[in-house]
């Protein structure tokens, strides 16, 4: 663990049902540096625990299609 590491909140479509949390969980471990996620399917977000930007996180959800943004 890393003090370094901050957990940004992001918002993603489509974002609604296991497939969908798979990609992201998939193309975010590809990505690396990411400590831990959790998804809210309810909410549509998905919180990150990263030393990541959060613009490099935002890029990475892209690659899956979808599209992201940070929430405060
Ligand atoms: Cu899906």
């Amino acid at each position: 663990m890393s003090e370094n590491q901050t957990t940004y909140t992001f918002e993603v479509e489509p974002m609604t049902c296991s497939g969908c949390t798979k990609a992201v969980e998939k193309a975010l471990n590809n990505l690396g540096g990411v400590e831990s996620i959790n998804f809210d399917l309810e909410k549509k977000t998905v919180a990150v625990k990263t030393a990541k930007s959060p613009s490099e996180i935002i890029e990475a959800i892209k690659k899956t299609g979808k599209t992201a943004k940070i929430t405060e």
